[in-house]
């Protein structure tokens, strides 16, 4: 039996509900090998799948991240070796979804059998439909001209409570609550304007938000929907011969449907979408959903550096013209994820993670240098990079598939010899998705958010840049939950780090004697995640 699905993403996303599905067509191996699924529970497992599964496995299951679970192959699977896979996790990295709590058992025997089905095709979603959820809260000309209050925005916080939809600004001098917000379902990530007034917020449901920093209390003052499943938000960074283009647009990653979308940045109206459908960097096949992961914007030039995850391809987008609109598009590697700057903001340093490669591009010459692997799925988050006593200006990456620190040389002017080659490697205490550094700081802060042995997942390891070799100093910061992310404060001496459960917490750290400085707790601290300190999001820090 083949099915058309549910209306989950228009209704459980609240708000295209004029969208239909698109019919898959008849790809199931046999009417009998399928499971029988109720419509109430296909409806369910495709919440699921687009919550906890199609991030890695891709909405159409072709795999990228993770890999293809297409239902040919699924079918191929006994319901209890699938059940296993999704409860226990794999060494490859996939997590446990029963093991850590996140499903129950009922929730896994589910999705064995919702795998054995087609993948549902979602739909598409245009400028008409962003339009109409387009909402202007306080339009621009009733915003204030300067803040309403003595604190530094520069040295905000935002915190994006996961689960929760929510997204807290946090006064980094204080170390005040000033704000929780409504952001909507999983929030991914924050990033600032670039004068710093504006945080802007994308969530997994493709809704953006535009909070003003300026008023008395951190203000949402206009949201627009502009995809049905998003990574990646920037902003336009540029000041110069072109034009003076920083706080006026910002562009959307999307997962699904597989494009990018401009904004304009003081209001979200949106102005442009770009399909990324189109083929691989190195077959020349033709791919139906590259997904954006993720976005940079040049200081030097009016472009966002995009990566096209299924593509392998790295696009140079000029901002600066809409309606003729430029485009230098590099092949890089697949699966493209994550990354971001050199210490000169001339390369982006890019995970390729399903090949174990990073990818160097030099967004001066605009072209591709070259890749290179540094261990079992790098995952640098944005990175970061430092002055190594012997290798000079270097970079480096954490990874999800094993517990690793790679550094590898980041200056092909002044050391050549080492520039994009290993040059150390530590051991952590299990695979992690975040480091960080400063400029300002002696350490390097690693997470081991992935780890699977009890406990390895709440502790936190600090390298020093003058004597790395030597190992880190690890401690165990939570007893509950998982640490996750680092991010600095705008001087540079204190790191800000998560709890990441429903009893969340937020722990500062002085930078120098790596002693705890505060821990915030608060019903309203649920799942918190990703942070990010506006000056140095602004100004690219790591
Ligand atoms: Fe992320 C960055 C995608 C899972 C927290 N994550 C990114 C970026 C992408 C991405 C493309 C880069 C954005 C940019 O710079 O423009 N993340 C994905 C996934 O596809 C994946 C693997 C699975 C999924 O279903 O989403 C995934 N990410 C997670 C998590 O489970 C995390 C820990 C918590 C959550 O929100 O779900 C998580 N991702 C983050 C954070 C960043 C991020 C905190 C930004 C790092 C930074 O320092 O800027």
């Amino acid at each position: 039996m083949s099915r058309i699905h549910s209306n989950w993403w228009s209704n459980a996303l609240g708000c295209l509900l004029l969208m239909a599905w698109v019919p898959l067509g008849a790809q199931v191996a046999s009417a009998e090998a399928v499971p029988q699924l109720s419509e109430e529970d296909f409806g369910k497992a495709e919440f699921i799948y687009f919550d906890r599964c199609s991030g890695c496995h891709g909405a159409l299951r072709k795999g990228a991240t993770g890999p293809n679970i297409s239902d040919e192959k699924m079918l191929k699977k006994t319901l209890i070796e699938l059940e296993e896979v999704i409860f226990d996790g794999t060494e490859a990295g996939m997590p446990g979804w029963g093991r850590t709590g996140e499903m129950t058992k009922a929730e896994t025997a589910l999705m064995a059998k919702f795998v054995q089905h087609p993948a549902p095709i979602p739909p598409e979603m245009g400028l008409k439909a962003m339009k109409e959820s387009h909402k202007i809260i306080v339009p621009v000309d009733a915003r204030p001209a300067k803040p309403q209050h003595d604190r530094d925005i520069q040295n905000y916080f935002g915190f994006i409570l996961r689960d929760a939809g929510k997204g807290a600004i946090i006064d980094g001098d204080s170390k005040e609550l000033i704000e929780v917000l409504d952001t909507g379902f999983a929030v991914h990530i924050f990033r600032a304007s670039a004068t710093g007034r504006y945080f802007y917020t994308i969530g997994r449901d493709g809704v953006v938000n535009l909070i003003d920093l300026y008023s008395d209390k951190p203000k949402v003052v206009a949201s627009v929907r502009t995809c049905l499943d998003a990574r990646s938000i920037d902003v336009s960074k540029y000041k110069g011969p072109k034009g003076d283009f920083e706080d006026s647009l910002a562009v959307v990653g999307c997962y699904w449907p597989p494009q990018m979308v401009v904004l304009d940045g003081q209001t979200l109206e949106p102005k442009k979408v770009i399909s990324t459908r189109s083929s691989t960097y190195d077959t020349n096949e033709y791919h139906p959903e590259p997904r954006v992961a993720t976005i940079v914007a040049s200081h030097a030039d009016s472009e966002w550096v995009v990566a096209i995850k299924e593509t392998g391809m790295v696009w140079l987008v000029d901002y600066s013209d809409l309606d003729n609109l430029k485009m230098t598009q590099i092949a890089a590697e697949r699966f493209l994820h994550d990354g971001g700057w050199d210490a000169t903001k001339r390369y982006l340093l890019l995970a390729a993670n399903m090949r174990d490669q990073m990818v160097v591009i030099d967004t001066k010459e605009k072209k591709f240098v070259t890749k290179f692997e540094t261990g079992i799925k790098p995952h640098p988050g944005r990175g970061a990079n430092w002055i190594d006593p012997e290798y000079g200006p270097v970079s480096a990456t954490t990874h999800l598939g094993e517990g690793k620190i790679t550094v590898f040389g980041s200056d092909p002017a002044g050391h050549p010899e080492h520039a994009w080659k290993v040059v150390r490697e530590q051991e952590t205490m299990g695979p992690g998705l975040f480091l960080k550094t400063h400029p300002e700081s002696d350490n390097i802060w690693v997470d081991s958010t992935l780890a699977k042995d009890e406990g390895d997942n709440q502790k936190i390891c600090v390298y020093k840049k003058a004597a790395f070799d030597d190992g880190p100093k690890c401690w165990k910061a939570a007893d509950h939950g998982k640490i996750v992310h680092f991010e600095y404060n705008k001087a540079g001496n204190e790191v800000w780090t998560s709890v990441w459960d429903r009893k969340g917490e937020i722990i500062i750290y002085d930078d120098k004697t790596l002693k705890e400085i505060k821990r915030i707790k608060g019903d309203w601290l649920v799942t918190p995640t990703g942070k990010w300190n506006v000056y140095n999001t602004v100004h690219d820090i790591y």
